[in-house]
């Protein structure tokens, strides 16, 4: 894609996470210069994006740091900004919370107000999140209220009202995707969906014994990351900007997620799981199920790749992994 002069910029903040590579790759794929923001850590975090480093353009950066954004902006004069940086893992909200407000929440504050002043034009993602739903019925929808559960959720919250408000006070282009659960290989080991795909791959070589999991209970509505990145690109690319709930509509228990991917392995979930008192969260999120209808009208999104299918991409991935 090109805008007269050379092709589309887009800056993508959490480029080495598990969406900001998957969002990257479908950005290459559409001609877009991909520029992604990393913060310095003490070892390289480009696992994700090994495949694709010698196309993107990485810049050094930190939502924390308020100077690294403006020279970012200033550096990669993006059209599009895709913010997926935060502190992204719930039970750490609990244990760290102040740093979680200063990543997730006041971090998209910093990068709005560098937006203001350095590139007024670009569009603007925010990755929102059904966290922010917390104990408000289902099925959530644009127009649910929030009553979010966790730091994290709360953090979002800010974050989200923040992205509206600078639509509203500024007319920035800015939008929140309201994404729900969305998993892939990529997904990070300590979120419960890679923690159970991990251990029936291990359980089934015998490199573990059991696996100790917290509320089997909680429902949540899983898609595949692959879905769930198209949606954010499709919402910069309307003419008015809008906030969109992207998910699948369908929902699942922990353990349900258990019996289908042991299923995978032809284990039995029921003789590997035990629910650890340990595990439970302060305050559970109990039911997340989402209505994406307006995405599907007005973005024609919808996403392609089934739970049994996700689960099985993921077990299968994992077994090949733990074969090495
Ligand atoms: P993820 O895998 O945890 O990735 C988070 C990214 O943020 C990583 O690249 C991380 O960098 C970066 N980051 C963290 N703190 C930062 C900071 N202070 N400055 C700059 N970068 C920072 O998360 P994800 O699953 O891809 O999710 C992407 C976004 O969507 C997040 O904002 C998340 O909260 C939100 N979200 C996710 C879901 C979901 O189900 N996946 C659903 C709704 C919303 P390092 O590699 O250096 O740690
Ligand atoms: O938990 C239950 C847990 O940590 C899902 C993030 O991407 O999605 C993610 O947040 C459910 C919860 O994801 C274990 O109590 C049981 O009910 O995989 P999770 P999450 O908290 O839903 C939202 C949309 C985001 O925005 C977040 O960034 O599973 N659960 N036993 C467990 N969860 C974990 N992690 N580990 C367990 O042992």
């Amino acid at each position: 894609m090109t805008s007269g002069q050379g092709p589309r910029r887009a800056l993508i903040t959490g480029i080495s996470g598990q969406d900001g590579s998957y969002l990257a790759e479908f950005l290459l794929e559409r001609g877009y210069q991909v520029f992604g923001l990393l913060r310095r850590s003490s070892s390289p975090r480009t696992e994700r994006i090994e495949h694709i480093l010698d196309r993107l353009e990485l810049l050094s950066g930190d939502l924390l740091d308020q100077g690294s954004l403006i020279r970012a902006l200033d550096e990669a004069q993006p059209h599009e900004v895709y913010n997926l940086a935060a502190q992204s893992f719930v039970p750490t909200s609990w244990t760290e919370p102040v740093f979680t407000a200063e990543a997730t929440a006041l971090g998209v504050m910093r990068l709005l107000e560098a937006l203001r002043h350095v590139c007024p034009d670009a569009r603007f993602y925010q990755a929102s999140t059904s966290e922010m739903f917390g104990s408000a019925p289902a099925p959530q929808h644009e127009g649910t209220p929030f009553h979010p559960r966790s730091p994290y959720g709360v953090a979002k919250v800010f974050a989200h009202w923040a992205t509206v408000n600078y639509r509203e006070s500024y007319g920035t282009y800015a939008v929140s995707g309201i994404l729900f659960n969305h998993e892939s290989p990529r997904r990070g080991p300590e979120f419960v969906t890679r923690k159970v795909s991990q251990a029936v791959a291990r359980i089934s070589l015998g490199k573990q014994k059991g696996l100790k999991l917290g509320n089997l209970q909680a429902r949540r509505d899983w898609g595949h990351a692959r879905d769930f990145v198209r949606a954010m690109w499709a919402m910069l690319q309307l003419d008015t900007p809008k906030d969109f709930v992207i998910a699948t509509g369908q929902t699942h228990t922990v353990g349900e997620l258990c019996r289908i991917a042991f299923e995978v392995a032809g284990l039995d979930w029921r003789d590997h799981v035990t629910s650890d008192s340990a595990l439970l969260r302060p305050a559970e999120v109990d039911h997340l199920v989402g209505d994406a209808k307006h995405a599907q009208n007005q973005l024609g999104w919808k996403p392609e790749i089934t739970f049994a299918q996700l689960v099985r991409e993921m077990v299968e991935n994992d077994l090949r992994l733990e074969s090495k």
